[in-house]
C-alpha cells in the first residue's frame, strides 16, 4: 500500500506495533511455522521484477523464509524511511470539518491525515484462556503467536500445549522431538491434511516463473484466488473407487486443495461425509492406538473450521513422549508452581504452550479507539456485529479503508493477492478523488447493509454454519456470531469490486 500510493504522488506513513516488519510473520515464529499456501503463489506480483529473481526453496516456505522475503521487499522498495515501528496506534478521530483524521499513538504522538487505512490484519489479536493460579507458575508460558526472538531449549522438558488448531498443530510434532514429555491438551479435534512439504525443483521454479502472468491471471479466476484443480464432479455422483481415487491423489498431493477434490464438499453435507469419512480412515490407518485415533477424531465437517494442513502431526502421537488429553473429560482447574492441574490428574510441568487462537478479523480494528461522523465510535456501531461495504470501508467514517476487513473475502482466500487486490483499489479511488477534487468517500448505509444481508445469506447456504469457528467469531466470548469473511469467492467479489468502480462508484458517495 504504501509502495503504490508513493508511486502516486501521495505522502504516506505506516505505524507498526512490532519493533520489526512482517505482522503475522513477525510474531507467529514458533518452531515449525510455515505458510501452508504455496509460497510461488503466496508472494506479491506487483513487481515482475520481484516475483522474477526471489527464489523461494521450499513449496511452503517457512516464517523465517517469509520473513527475509519481507525485508528484501521493504530494502528494494525502499520502504523504511517510511515505517515508524514500535508505535501502537491508541485513537484515530474524525474531523469533519478539517476533513482530516487525528491519529494519536502510545508515545502521544499526533499526526494528522486525509486519509487512513487501516493494515492491521485478520488474526493479528491473540487470546488466551484465564487460568487460575498463572502467578504461581514458576515454569514458562509461551504463545505460539507472541513468541520470544530466542531459542527455547525444550531437551529434557515437560511441556504442555493447550489449542490443536493449525498453529498447535504445526507446533506438536517439532517439539514433540526434543522434548521429555508433551502433553497436548484437546477441546475439539481438527481436520488435517498432509502438506508434503519439498523443496522446489529448479525446473518447477522456471516452469513457474516463465508463467508467472498466466498463472496468476488464472488463480484470480479461481475461488480462493489459489491455482489448483477444481474438479467439477460432484462426490455423489461417482462411484467408491473413483472416489477413493480422486481423494487418494489428493491426500498425496498434499494441501489445502483436498478441499477442491469434488465440487461439493463445502456445500453439501453427504458429499462432505465422504471427505471425512476418507480423513477418518487416514486417522485410523496412522495412528496405532485406536483410543487416541478416536479421540482425533473430529467427526464433523471438513472445511467448516479452517482445514489444517500438517507434517507428520498424527504420527506424532505414536511416540512415546507424547500423550492427548481430552480436556472436555478433564477440564484444566489450575496452575500451582510447578503442574497443570486437570479434573483428575495433575501433570508436571516446565513449561507452557498456548495456542489458541485469535479474535478474528475485528479485534486489531476493535482494539484502537475509533471515532467518526458525529463522534459516533466505531465500537458503537460494531456492537451487534461487525458491517462493512466490501470489507472496504464503513458507513459515518469517511476516508476510513479497511484492508481485507470483516466482509471481504481475505481469510478464505489466498491472503497476499486478496491483500494486492484491496491495495489496488483503495490507491485507485483515492487518485480517482485527487482527480475530481473530491473531499471524501463514505459508504452508504444501505449498501453496507445489503453487503452484510448478502454475504450471512450466502454463508448460511454452505456448511459453514455446521460448527462453532473463528470465522464466526464463535472462539471470542460474547462475539456477535455472524459470518465475518465474504463468503462468495474471490472472482465473484472482484467483479463485484469492479462493477461497483464502472458505475461511478455505487454503493458510495463524494462530497467535494
Ligand atoms: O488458532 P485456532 P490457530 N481451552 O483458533 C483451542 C491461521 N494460521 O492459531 O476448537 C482449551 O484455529 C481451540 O479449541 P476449540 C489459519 O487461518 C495459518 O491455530 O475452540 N482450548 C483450538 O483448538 C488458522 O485457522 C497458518 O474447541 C482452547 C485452538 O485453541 C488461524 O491462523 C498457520 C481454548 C485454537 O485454534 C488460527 O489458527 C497457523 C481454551 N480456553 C495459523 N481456547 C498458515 O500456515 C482456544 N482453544 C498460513
Amino acid at each position: 500500500m504504501l509502495h503504490k500510493l508513493r508511486s502516486y504522488g501521495f505522502n504516506a506513513r505506516i505505524f507498526e506495533k512490532a519493533p520489526h516488519i512482517g505482522g503475522t510473520w513477525y510474531w507467529n515464529k514458533y518452531p515449525g511455522a510455515r505458510c501452508d499456501t504455496e509460497s510461488l503463489q503466496y508472494s506479491y506480483q506487483f513487481s515482475e521484477e520481484l516475483q522474477q529473481e526471489w527464489e523461494w526453496s521450499e513449496k511452503y516456505a517457512t516464517q523465517p523464509e517469509i520473513l527475509k522475503y519481507l525485508k528484501h521487499v521493504e530494502k528494494k522498495f525502499k520502504l523504511s524511511e517510511s515505517i515508524t515501528l514500535n508505535r501502537t496506534i491508541t485513537d484515530i478521530i474524525y474531523d469533519g470539518k478539517a476533513g482530516l483524521y487525528k491519529i494519536r499513538s502510545n508515545h502521544s504522538e499526533e499526526y494528522y491525515s486525509k486519509f487512513c487505512i487501516l493494515a492491521s490484519g485478520c488474526l493479528s489479536v491473540p487470546i488466551k484462556p484465564n487460568i487460575m493460579g498463572v502467578e504461581n507458575f514458576t515454569g514458562e508460558i509461551f504463545q505460539t503467536s507472541k513468541w520470544p526472538d530466542k531459542n527455547i531449549d525444550f531437551n529434557n522438558k515437560n511441556v504442555a500445549i493447550i489449542g490443536t488448531g493449525s498453529s498447535g498443530v504445526h507446533v506438536i510434532p517439532i517439539i514433540a522431538e526434543y522434548c521429555k514429555k508433551l502433553f497436548v491438551l484437546q477441546r475439539t479435534p481438527n481436520y488435517a491434511v498432509p502438506a508434503h512439504n519439498r523443496k522446489l525443483s529448479d525446473e518447477y521454479v522456471k516452469k513457474f516463473k516463465d508463467n508467472y502472468k498466466v498463472n496468476r491471471e488464472k488463480a484470480k479466476k479461481l475461488v480462493s484466488g489459489f491455482l489448483t484443480h477444481y474438479n467439477s464432479a460432484s462426490a455423489l455422483e461417482v462411484n467408491d473407487s473413483e472416489l477413493k481415487r480422486e481423494y487418494d491423489k489428493r491426500w498425496e498431493a498434499g494441501g489445502l486443495a483436498f478441499l477442491a477434490a469434488f465440487c461439493d464438499i463445502t456445500y453439501n453435507k453427504s458429499a462432505n461425509k465422504t471427505a471425512t469419512d476418507y480423513i477418518e480412515s487416514k486417522i485410523k490407518e496412522i495412528v496405532e492406538d485406536q483410543e487416541i485415533a478416536k479421540l482425533l477424531t473430529p467427526n464433523s465437517i471438513v472445511g467448516c473450521k479452517r482445514l489444517v494442513i500438517d507434517s507428520n502431526y498424527y504420527a506424532t502421537y505414536n511416540r512415546k513422549n507424547v500423550a492427548l488429553i481430552d480436556i472436555n473429560q478433564e477440564p484444566i482447574k489450575a496452575l500451582t508452581e510447578k503442574t497443570l492441574k486437570l479434573k483428575n490428574i495433575e501433570l508436571d510441568i516446565d513449561t507452557l504452550i498456548l495456542s489458541t487462537g485469535f479474535d478474528a478479523m475485528t479485534g486489531a480494528i476493535n482494539n484502537i479507539n475509533i471515532v467518526g461522523e458525529n463522534s459516533k465510535t466505531l465500537k458503537d456501531k460494531w456492537s451487534s456485529g461487525p458491517s462493512s461495504y466490501l470489507g472496504l470501508m464503513v458507513n459515518g467514517f469517511p476516508n476510513l479503508f479497511t484492508i481485507t476487513g470483516p466482509g471481504s473475502p481475505s481469510v478464505l482466500t489466498n491472503m497476499i493477492p486478496t491483500i494486492e487486490q484491496h491495495v489496488d483499489w483503495i490507491a485507485e479511488c483515492i487518485r480517482y478523488m485527487k482527480k475530481r477534487s473530491y473531499y471524501s468517500i463514505e459508504a452508504n448505509l444501505e449498501a453496507e447493509r445489503s453487503w452484510v444481508k448478502f454475504n450471512e445469506d450466502s454463508a448460511r447456504n454452505t456448511l459453514r454454519y455446521e460448527c462453532k469457528s473463528w470465522y464466526l467469531g464463535s472462539n471470542v466470548k460474547d462475539k456477535q456470531r455472524i459470518f465475518l469473511p465474504f463468503v462468495g469467492g474471490l472472482p465473484a467479489y472482484i467483479k463485484k469490486c469492479e462493477e461497483i468502480v464502472k458505475n461511478s462508484y455505487e454503493g458510495f458517495r463524494f462530497s467535494n
